[in-house]
């Protein structure tokens, strides 16, 4: 290692493999500069926002040269294009992991020094952009830098929603929602290039009246896409992407009729309306709600990024055939699937190609990833939204839709419900356009994102169609990237690995298990213990200063931090913890280690139960505040506002993972894979990838228990949460002290909701079920802790087996097996 002083968390990272990068010029003087000319200030004057923006432009200055060079050399090449298509980017903030990608940790820590600049408060300055609501949203953004790293010709296209996921705040336990205004103040990252704008044309004119969408017929409207370029610096950087995100607008020349009838004001008062297209991300993670301005949201996205792709690809080719050798295009979810009939429609009506010509490409073109198997969350769009906004469009689906039976019938003679299972039409009172199924048959290739739910999409979700198409379907294991989810977010104790292992892991993650040798050198033991400690004294000092809460380092500190959701099972936590609560109660003497529960997440703002565990979980923190018994040796924690920095600070602190959704419906999990890495032990059911991470580390090395997906689906007839309570002794006080109005003396509605998903409703997500193994695992989990020595060695061979779920890894396959893609490295 170059330096080997140890940073303290959340300080800028260093890169520790190589020395300061050599840049050709100097870069002497930019801060100055752009403090200057930018915001007309001098540096003594200049508050931390201020600063931020200009070492931000700064470090833009850096890497501008090295994002022309990448477009040239691409340019030159004319390498075969990826381009991943999705509604949401949760990419949190850039100064730290541009700096860090860009071997610019020296030089920044310099400048800190020398102009005196508190490092910490100018980090702080720059707003998480949180344009995705959680996992899917987060993949996409660990998808971008693996891509970059790889120097895998790529680029991003999403929407540029001016208001990001919601900000939550917390008012008496209850969440409240606040607009998240993150570009209220200029953005330093971003490139508006409205030199490559483009004009979408809808089939009706709209207009959007508290937050629905009224159509009129019969006038067609345009609209326009200006692109705005953020740049993704691969590690090491040389390879600079972009990701392209689409702010809708109105064409200059809109309604000029108009104009010229006197009706001045009203014409550009308009404009709000084009622009309401890309207002703001809808807040929902697990149901589609169905929304016209959504769907006309998922169709601007996808019209703007195929006819600005489709612009690329023809300045170097005249020949349409040659689009699958030069262009592969990944849907995230079928939120972009409109993509199948567009791509036909360029084909078709703008390249005069034949129906069979057309469909070949486009099918050879395309490709699919699932995230979810919740039937609420597949997408069905109505009909009549094709025949009013996209009739071509419908046209064009129809005629898919023709054909697939067609083929279903040939193949399968008189299997009448198998067409109507698969086809793309959902009959019914309303027909409905199934989304899923357009992406499936529209594309060669259905990914899931880990082997379980890869398995349940074609057993369950889309059987019929995994029947009829068997070789499209394949699985995807998700990853993240290392260089944010450990490098940067957990500088000791990579420090501490690379100091044992060398720096190689940071782009070949499989090299973690050079570690295992190592992992009874007491030696590395005591920095890996230290680390942690490190890690944990520094979120529990964050804590304290950001919302005065004061928590005991010395606790062990047990996280579930995701989107809150029945099936995610926060509440089944929530019994746990009541268990212990009952446990101390009962018996003052009793042997519980002290621990820290942490939770955090957003509840979808129409989700109702959602919304009412956090109020619970909020209780159950201050009844247990206010206990004298078990005040110290239990406490309970709802972190407010989850995005993508609290998740960095949070992960590293963490002592337990809790990824407990009931078995069958996490699809993947991508959190679990980031608690791995940064040497957390899992508690946890067999489900999403959580399996795979299990099998890779032992699972000896991991708590797993409750039922398995099998189990849960076996159940369905006969499971009533009742045995549970009638005799298990424990779970019966549980319950009873929950619905007894024991922690919700003022919210008698709280215990009525939580007897309605736990008992009355048949508690559709098992929590009884698994409690009492829950409890078992945990049991195991506490006796561990008790010997710091094998505790701290199971940490380590858990990170020494994370390398697998590195985004590179994933990324590999993808390029691989799905896009036929190769690096093209930048000279
Ligand atoms: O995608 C998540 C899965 O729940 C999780 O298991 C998986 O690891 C992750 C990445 O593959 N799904 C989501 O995050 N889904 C959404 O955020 C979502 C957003 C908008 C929607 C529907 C779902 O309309």
């Amino acid at each position: 290692p170059q330096n080997s002083k140890s940073p303290t968390s959340h300080e800028l990272p260093t890169y520790y493999g190589c020395g300061p990068i050599k840049f050709r010029g100097s870069h002497d003087g930019l801060y100055e500069r752009h403090l200057l000319f930018d915001n007309v200030i001098a540096p003594e004057d200049a508050g931390s926002r201020e600063r931020y923006e200009a070492i931000a432009r700064s470090v833009r200055d850096v890497l501008s040269q090295r994002w022309q060079r990448t477009e040239h050399t691409y340019g030159r090449e004319k390498p075969k294009w990826v381009y991943y298509l999705s509604m949401e980017f949760l990419i949190g903030r850039s100064l730290s992991n541009n700096i860090l990608n860009l071997g610019l940790g020296p030089l920044a820590r310099r400048l800190f020094e020398q102009k005196h600049i508190d490092e910490l408060a100018i980090l702080a300055e720059e707003p998480d952009a949180g344009l995705g609501n959680g996992g899917l949203g987060r993949l996409a953004a660990c998808f971008l830098d693996s891509m970059a790293t790889m120097q895998l010709p790529a680029m991003g296209y999403g929407l540029r929603y001016e208001y990001g996921i919601f900000k939550q705040t917390i008012v008496d336990g209850w969440q409240r929602e606040q607009p998240d205004n993150w570009l209220r103040r200029p953005d330093p990252w971003e490139v508006a290039r409205p030199q490559d704008a483009v004009e979408i044309r809808l089939g009706c004119s709209f207009e959007v009246r508290g937050g629905n969408l009224r159509a009129y017929v019969g006038m067609p409207s345009h609209l326009l896409g200006i692109p705005h370029d953020r740049p993704i610096v691969g590690f090491g950087g040389s390879t600079i992407n972009t990701l392209r995100l689409w702010a809708a607008a109105t064409p200059e020349s809109f309604d000029f009729q108009a104009f010229s009838a006197g009706e001045f004001v009203s014409a550009l008062a308009q404009r709000l309306t084009a622009e309401t297209v890309t207002r703001v991300l809808y807040p929902d993670d697990s149901t589609s709600m169905g929304q016209g301005l959504r769907f006309v949201q998922e169709y601007f996205l996808v019209a703007c990024s195929l006819a600005d792709l489709i612009r690329r690809f023809r300045l170097n080719n005249s020949d349409w055939h040659l689009l699958p050798d030069k262009v592969a295009i990944q849907l995230n979810d079928t939120h972009p699937s409109l993509a199948v009939a567009e791509l036909m429609r360029i084909l078709l009506d703008e390249a005069d190609l034949g129906w069979d010509d057309a469909w070949d490409l486009t099918r050879r073109c395309l490709a699919y990833t699932n995230h979810t198997l919740l039937p609420e969350a597949l997408e069905k769009w109505p009909l009549r939204w094709f025949e009013l906004m996209l009739p071509r469009h419908l046209e064009i689906i129809l005629e898919i839709d023709r054909r697939l039976r067609d083929e279903i019938l040939a193949r399968f003679p008189g299997d009448q419900g198998r067409v109507d299972r698969a086809s793309l039409i959902e009959p019914g009172g309303e027909r409905l356009v199934r989304m899923a199924n357009l992406a499936i048959v529209g594309s060669h290739s259905t990914n899931g994102v880990a082997k379980i739910h890869s398995r349940l999409l074609r057993e369950t979700t889309v059987k019929d169609l995994a029947e009829i198409f068997p070789g499209r379907f394949n699985n995807k294991t998700n990853g993240v990237t290392p260089r944010r989810w450990l490098l940067m977010s957990n500088p000791d104790l990579a420090h501490c690995i690379s100091e044992c292992i060398g720096d190689g892991w940071i782009t070949n993650l499989a090299e973690l298990e050079k570690m295992k040798p190592l992992v009874d050198d007491s030696g590395f033991l005591d920095a890996a213990r230290e680390a942690k400690r490190m890690a944990k004294r520094s979120f529990a000092d964050w804590l304290r200063a950001s919302a005065g809460i004061i928590v005991d380092p010395e606790a062990i500190f047990d996280s579930q931090v995701k989107r809150i959701h029945e099936y995610k099972r926060q509440l089944l936590n929530a019994l746990r913890i009541v268990a212990f609560y009952n446990r101390i109660r009962e018996d003052p003497g009793v042997d519980i280690a002290p621990r820290t529960f942490f939770f955090s997440g957003k509840a979808a703002p129409a989700y109702h139960v959602a919304k009412i565990i956090i109020k619970f979980l909020n209780n159950l923190a201050a009844t247990i505040d206010a206990d004298p018994v078990v005040r110290g040796r239990l406490k309970v924690v709802f972190l407010p506002d989850y995005c993508v920095s609290l998740a960095e600070r949070l992960i590293p602190a963490s002592d337990v993972s809790n990824q407990i959704s009931t078995a069958g419906y996490e699809a993947s999990g991508t959190s679990n894979m980031k608690f791995m890495m940064n040497g957390a032990l899992t508690i946890g059911t067999r489900d999403g990838a959580t399996i795979e991470m299990a099998e890779a580390a032992g699972e000896e090395n991991f708590f797993l228990f409750g039922l398995t997906a099998d189990e849960v689906a076996g159940s369905r007839g006969w499971y009533n949460p009742r045995w549970h309570y009638d005799n298990e002794p424990e779970t019966r006080a549980v319950l009873d002290l929950i619905l007894s109005g024991h922690f919700c003396r003022y919210d008698p509605d709280v215990v009525d909701a939580l007897r309605n998903v736990l008992l009355t409703s048949g508690d559709v997500f098992r929590h009884l079920a698994d409690l009492t193994s829950y409890l078992e695992a945990d049991q195991r989990l506490q006796s561990l802790y008790g010997d710091s020595r094998a505790w701290t060695r199971k940490a380590l061979l858990n990170v020494a087996n994370s390398g697998r779920f590195s985004s590179d890894r994933t990324i590999a396959e993808y390029a691989a097996e799905i896009w036929d893609a190769r690096p093209c490295p930048i000279p």
